[in-house]
């Protein structure tokens, strides 16, 4: 049997580069979007590299996203890409838009004109419930974003429904809840944290600035939502999917927990706060209800919240020792 065929948009992205990682070990033959920087940014995925056919393109350009699935052919198409951070999506709404909302309708575009028979996997957000209706939240609860991101994630997600019900393409929106790692970008909270406490823990730095303390997120480990994606795609319907542990934690909890793995219990020692990490609109409290995820695709979380704390913390002091050498 000829082996699957995968194109990955942000395949350069914390997420594309676990479920690269995840097809190749599946036998994939994985083709990525990588779209022009001044220096490539491949760092995570340098281990693999030449295990995978990178394509330039952009989300911004049509033609080079339609050329990608002529020359991909694939089976299945994971649109991943996006100006994915919260807060610079209001210094930069109206790119935010162009990236993470019409570039959904490029990608859908190529696939319908090139290859309408593959099947395609959007990156939706629990960031579209936002001032929760319900809790917890599950794919019957109503959206109320509450960023420039949360709204174009919406339209990214009602677009993906539209272009189902319109072409009756086979295109899936999985609502992915906050998931975390080593790979995860400096700028997220989490990543932000274990850096920091590692450093301190190095002696490197003396405390960390953050915003607001309070908010509560269900955070999950990245390597264990890359299978859930691809399950989505093996389904003989396409449908969409809550992606989520069913626990919150607030950020007072997450860095209570990285200083307890240097060993330190009074975290707040280390902790400023600045008014320059508040959101002009908070998303106070997600938490979500993955049981139709685990009822029709077997899948659930695998990584404990303590486990994820202790696995991104340990990483940075690895990683930091390896770059002062
Ligand atoms: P990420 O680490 O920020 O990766 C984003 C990827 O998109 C990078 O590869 C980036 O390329 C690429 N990209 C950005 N703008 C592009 C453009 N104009 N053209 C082509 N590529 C572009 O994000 P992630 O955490 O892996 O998340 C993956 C997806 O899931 C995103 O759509 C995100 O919004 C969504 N999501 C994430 C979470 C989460 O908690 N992680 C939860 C729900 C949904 P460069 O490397 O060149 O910057
Ligand atoms: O913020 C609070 C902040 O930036 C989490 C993206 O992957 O998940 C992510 O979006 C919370 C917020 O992630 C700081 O106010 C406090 O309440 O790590 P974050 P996010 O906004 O939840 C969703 C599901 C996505 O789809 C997105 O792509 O932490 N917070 N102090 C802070 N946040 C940051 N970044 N920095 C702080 O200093």
């Amino acid at each position: 049997m000829l082996n699957k065929r995968a194109l990955i948009t942000g395949i350069t992205g914390q997420d594309g580069s676990y479920l690269a990682e995840f097809l190749l070990a599946k036998s994939y033959k994985v083709f990525g979007i990588t779209r022009r920087t001044s220096t490539p940014n491949y760092e995570r995925i340098r281990h693999f590299q030449d295990k995978v056919e990178l394509i330039p393109g952009d989300l911004l350009d049509q033609q080079s996203l339609t050329s990608a699935v002529k020359i991909a052919d694939p089976d299945e198409i994971y649109n991943l890409a996006a100006q994915s951070f919260v807060a610079t999506s209001w210094s930069q709404p109206v790119l935010t838009g162009e990236f993470t909302a019409l570039g959904t309708t490029r990608v859908l575009e190529a696939m319908r004109q090139v290859k309408p028979e593959a099947k395609f996997y959007q990156a939706s957000s629990s960031e579209m419930f936002g001032m929760v209706k319900e809790t917890p939240q599950n794919e019957k609860t109503s959206f109320h974003p509450r960023s420039p991101y949360g709204v174009a994630k919406t339209y990214g997600h009602w677009i993906t429904i539209n272009y189902r019900e319109s072409y009756d393409l086979f295109a899936v929106s999985g609502i992915l809840f906050n998931h975390e790692s080593p790979r995860r970008g400096l700028e997220f909270v989490t990543r932000k944290v274990t850096n920091g406490v590692a450093k301190i823990k190095l002696g490197q730095a003396k405390s960390i600035t953050l915003g607001n303390l309070d908010a509560k997120r269900d955070w999950g480990f990245a390597g264990d939502y890359v299978e859930a994606m691809w399950l989505m795609l093996q389904q003989p319907k396409a449908d969409d999917y809550v992606i989520a542990t069913g626990e919150n934690h607030s950020v007072a909890d997450f860095v209570k927990e990285a200083f307890l793995v240097i060993g330190e219990k009074n975290w707040r020692k280390y902790v400023k706060t600045s008014k320059e990490f508040i959101r002009p609109a908070e998303v106070d409290f997600l938490i979500g209800d993955y049981s139709k995820a685990k009822r029709v695709l077997k899948w659930a979380p695998k990584t404990s919240f303590k486990s994820l704390v202790k696995m991104m913390v340990e990483a940075d002091i690895e990683l930091l020792k390896k770059n002062s050498r």
